[in-house]
């Protein structure tokens, strides 16, 4: 993509309206628009992130056996009122009349849904387990939307609903997402940290809430040291041998890990003083067993290998995309700007032409925009007329991780020099040498 072509509307002013970093950076590289009271835009640079998140949560999920559909964004009230969470679910739902007078709503989760589908059509444990999951856009009226997209009323989550014929079950379906969120948050270059959690409106009796550290987080967090060390599976995992998948949940339990509501003083106290890590957190994940809550008011039943009729043992499971793309930006960024890791980066490359119009740098940069495009990589192609110190501002502020810095005086020696957004390291380069670097992607 050509600088010059792309709609990338940088701010260079600081907004004053936004209190957190990953807000202000958001805002000033052009990711997103305020449209409303948490209610945002994402324009074309904050779009390409969140699509790279969906697409490794996607992976990770179809990986771990779930299967993606997509439901609507808005629901019939009858469905709340047969779970019994219409009346229960206060303020936070935005509740809407058609002209039938008929009563809706704007889904801030699909728990009801997903069971009216899986009654509908699962009568045989045969069929089971299940889970089945989609990404869509989720309204909850928020007494206090703040920070930009990382607490917004309208914002995009994935969640999955796990059906199975029994308690045992559904427990290994919460191990598999278990261990899928950690290769999830893993892949995006964070560090979460699995803890105890409160269930809330969604309820059920166990539940993990999966944390990124970061001095900006909404909670109050305490765990162990030891996992920022503990290793995450590879790709390789197998998501269908119920061993190995809990020996890893049990593996990633076993440490103290507790936000402030559920946190123990005397648990604490057994961890020793050197070991203690008490930060603040951003919850990037949240996942829930709650058995029958749904199936059973519901009547979503299986005939199972007894003969018998059995409500479904169920969980549901989910992640923040639109809230990770700020979180992400809390872990990692400079003074300078954003520092994507290069999973999530909006392009790979940011090819920076020092002197546009100049008929060499010209020509060095159009070759080289053409071969690394053709070798697949994502290149942003800054071939506007602005100044080199304020191209290089820009580079800095949208933070791609790699720079390839094209100006006269190399180009006359044959030569680039190539910047790494993250070290800061600088190195100079034989044009020719260029492809063979930054060969095809990954
Ligand atoms: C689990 C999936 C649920 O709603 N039902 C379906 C369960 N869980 S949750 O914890 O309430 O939300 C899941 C994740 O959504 C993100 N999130 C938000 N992101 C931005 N703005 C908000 N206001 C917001 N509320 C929730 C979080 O990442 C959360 O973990």
């Amino acid at each position: 993509m050509r600088l010059s072509r792309f709609f990338l509307p940088i701010l260079k002013e600081n907004p004053r309206e936004a209190e957190i970093v990953s807000h202000r950076l958001m805002l000033r590289a052009g990711m997103i628009r305020q449209q409303g009271a948490g209610s945002f835009s994402w324009l074309p640079l904050g779009k390409r992130v969140l699509d790279k998140v969906c697409n490794i949560i996607r992976e990770e999920q179809n990986r771990a056996g779930a299967q993606e559909i997509l439901m609507p964004t808005i629901q019939s009230a009858e469905l709340w009122m047969e779970s019994g969470r219409y009346d229960d679910y206060g303020k936070e739902m935005l509740r809407i009349t058609d002209r039938h007078e008929r009563k809706m709503l704007y889904g801030p989760t699909n728990e009801e849904m997903v069971t009216d589908i899986f009654r509908a059509y699962v009568k045989s444990y045969k069929d089971l387990p299940l889970n089945l999951y989609h990404i869509q856009w989720k309204f909850r009226d928020e007494v206090r939307p703040r920070f930009g997209v990382m607490r917004s009323r309208e914002f995009l989550m994935k969640d999955a609903y796990s059906f199975d014929l029994d308690f045992e079950g559904a427990r290994a379906a919460y191990n598999r997402m278990f261990v899928a969120y950690l290769r999830t948050f893993h892949r995006m270059g964070l560090k979460a940290i699995p803890m105890r959690a409160e269930t809330g409106p969604i309820g059920g009796d166990l539940s993990h809430e999966f944390i990124i550290l970061a001095s900006t987080g909404e909670s109050e967090v305490f765990c162990h040291r030891e996992f920022l060390d503990l290793p995450v599976p590879g790709a390789d995992i197998d998501f269908t041998d119920e061993a190995e998948i809990g020996g890893v949940v049990s593996q990633w339990t076993a440490p103290y890990a507790a936000t402030d509501e559920m946190h123990e003083e005397a648990a604490w106290k057994d961890v020793p003083d050197k070991d203690r890590l008490s930060a603040r957190g951003i919850e990037v994940g949240h996942i829930f067993h709650f058995g029958t809550k749904y199936s059973e008011p519901m009547k979503a039943s299986v005939t199972g290998p007894d003969g018998q009729e059995h409500f479904v043992s169920m969980g549901s499971y989910g992640i923040g995309p639109s809230r990770l793309a700020a979180a992400i930006i809390e872990a990692s960024h400079d003074e300078n700007g954003i520092i994507w890791p290069e999973a999530v980066a909006p392009f790979d490359i940011m090819l920076i032409n020092m002197k546009t119009g100049d008929a060499e740098c010209d020509r060095v940069c159009g070759e080289l925009y053409a071969g690394l495009r053709s070798a697949g990589r994502e290149v942003l192609y800054d071939d506007t007329d602005g100044r080199a110190g304020a191209k290089f501002a820009t580079a800095d502020l949208i933070g791609l991780p790699w720079q390839i810095i094209v100006g006269p005086r190399g180009v006359a020696n044959g030569e680039v020099e190539i910047k790494n957004r993250a070290t800061g390291e600088r190195q100079t380069l034989a044009i020719s040498a260029v492809p063979g670097r930054f060969g095809a992607r990954a």
